[in-house]
């Protein structure tokens, strides 16, 4: 087994402050990139080296993949770490990692594209004998194709871009009507979005649940599942809260859905962290939606039930490391509320800025994952996402007073923040009683005068 002595994090914010904390913990250098509005940021301080990679603009900066490179071959860098977003699931950056002989510390380029076509991931899923959601058997090459397969299998149903993920492209069809308007409007903005006008179609679930295993596969192609995180608590397809175990989960459900996520992982060979979406009904029926090859955001909340450190154990299933085999049950609850510079008021904004007061929670069971400090000026180039809060307690509801308890001791002071949405939110009826799907944002309000 080889070890890696310096990683290059080619990312920037919370995730690469959360990176080189392990790398520390491991004894393994670490080289920060960062563009020019990132010069004052922590991860640049805390790294042991540091390469400016460019102009503030992501394409200009996390995003070139030849000035990446460059910063790794200049610090002798063995891997790269690519956190989530900006290069962690792009096929060519992990090919050319490979042929310049770094680790790219995530998945192989072939893996990447195979996933990254929705189509094609779910068509290798049904394949695998894992349950999909009836619809085309791929790409869509007509109008009356599209009829056909709605017909047979009946409306409403969702024409989806294969290229895509965040929603884009996505447009529910009730009748023949609507499905023909969306098959042109969904064409034109996938087009516009992913250069790519490739689309497929599924029948609608309504009001479904967005429930994801966590599965990490080692280079044997042995795979183990980490249980589930609840996602479905989303606002324009952007995650504002994570939980687990899931309120709607039982023992036998994540047993299932734990066996699924594995031979979906097993029948590709996937190696390294991965997570695997399904979409539950009402009936718990549940269905593959997408995988991610990627670390995500929430996996703190993972961290805190199984007690396992996810970013080693991605380092180490890269340096060549077998897994045990044995699979991963939750034992505590955790929540993960994420803090945005946006006004929760006016329609989640954003709001940059310079942070004047900070202070943070902290306390039994309160975990701060974050890169902002007093004075620091959260630039308006990138992801308005600043803190991320998790609670972990034996119980739900230790874990949501406790939210409600780290909340309350949050001050930010000089920007527009997501934390008073979140006070309201713990204490909404339905939230509480863990009574909630993916419309659970559709009806909720926030209250102007109850901050
Ligand atoms: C669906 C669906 C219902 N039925 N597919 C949203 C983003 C993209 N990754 C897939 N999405 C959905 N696909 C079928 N066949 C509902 C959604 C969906 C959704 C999924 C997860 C979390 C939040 C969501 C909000 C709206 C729609």
């Amino acid at each position: 087994m080889r070890r890696f002595k310096k990683i290059l994090i080619a990312n920037r914010g919370e995730i690469a402050m959360r990176i080189i904390r392990t790398c520390k913990e491991m004894d393994i250098k670490t080289v920060a990139v960062y563009s020019q509005a990132d010069k004052d940021s922590l991860h640049v301080r805390f790294a042991d080296e540091a390469v400016c990679i460019g102009p503030p603009a992501s394409a200009d900066s996390y995003l070139k993949i030849s000035n990446i490179i460059a910063a790794a071959e200049i610090t002798n860098s063995d891997a790269i770490h690519p956190g989530y977003g900006f290069l962690s699931e792009n096929a060519e950056f992990s090919e050319i990692c490979k042929s310049n002989d770094i680790k790219f510390i995530g998945a192989s380029s072939q893996m990447i594209g195979k996933m990254g076509d929705k189509a094609t991931a779910v068509a290798t899923m049904k394949k695998a004998g894992v349950p999909t959601i009836p619809g085309s058997d791929g790409i869509l090459h007509s109008i009356e194709e599209a009829k056909r397969v709605a017909l047979n299998i009946g409306f409403p149903v969702i024409l989806k871009a294969t290229a895509g993920g965040g929603g884009k492209g996505m447009r529910i069809c009730w009748n023949e009507i609507e499905l023909k308007r969306g098959w042109e409007s969904s064409k034109q903005e996938s087009l516009k979005a992913f250069g790519n006008d490739q689309i497929y179609l599924e029948k609608f679930i309504q009001d479904p649940r967005h429930i994801e295993i966590q599965v990490f596969g080692d280079c044997k192609g042995r795979v183990c599942h980490l249980s589930e995180r609840d996602c479905s608590i989303q606002r324009r397809h952007q995650k504002l809260l994570e939980e687990t175990p899931s309120p709607f989960m039982t023992s036998r459900l994540r047993k299932k859905m734990g066996e699924v996520a594995i031979k979906a992982a097993e029948y590709i060979n996937y190696e390294g962290a991965g997570t695997v979406e399904f979409l539950v009904d009402k009936k718990k029926n549940f269905y593959f939606m997408e995988m991610n090859t990627r670390i995500q955001v929430e996996h703190p909340i993972t961290e805190q039930v199984v007690s396992r450190d996810l970013v080693r154990e991605q380092i180490e299933i890269a340096q060549g490391a077998r897994i045990s085999g044995k699979n991963y049950f939750p034992k505590l609850h955790a929540i993960e509320c994420r803090i945005n510079a946006e006004d929760p008021l006016h329609d989640f904004r954003p709001s940059p800025g310079a942070i004047e007061t900070l202070h943070f929670p902290g306390g039994h069971g309160v975990r701060i994952d974050t890169h902002i400090y007093s004075g620091y000026i959260i630039p308006p180039y990138y992801d308005s996402m600043i803190a991320k809060v998790i609670t972990t307690s034996e119980t739900r509801n230790g874990a949501i007073l406790k939210m409600k308890r780290a909340l309350d001791e949050f001050i930010i002071e000089g920007i527009k923040t997501t934390i008073p949405f979140h006070r309201q939110l713990m204490d909404n009826p339905k939230f509480v009683a863990g009574n909630y799907t993916t419309k659970f944002m559709d009806s909720f309000r926030v209250d102007p005068l109850n901050q």
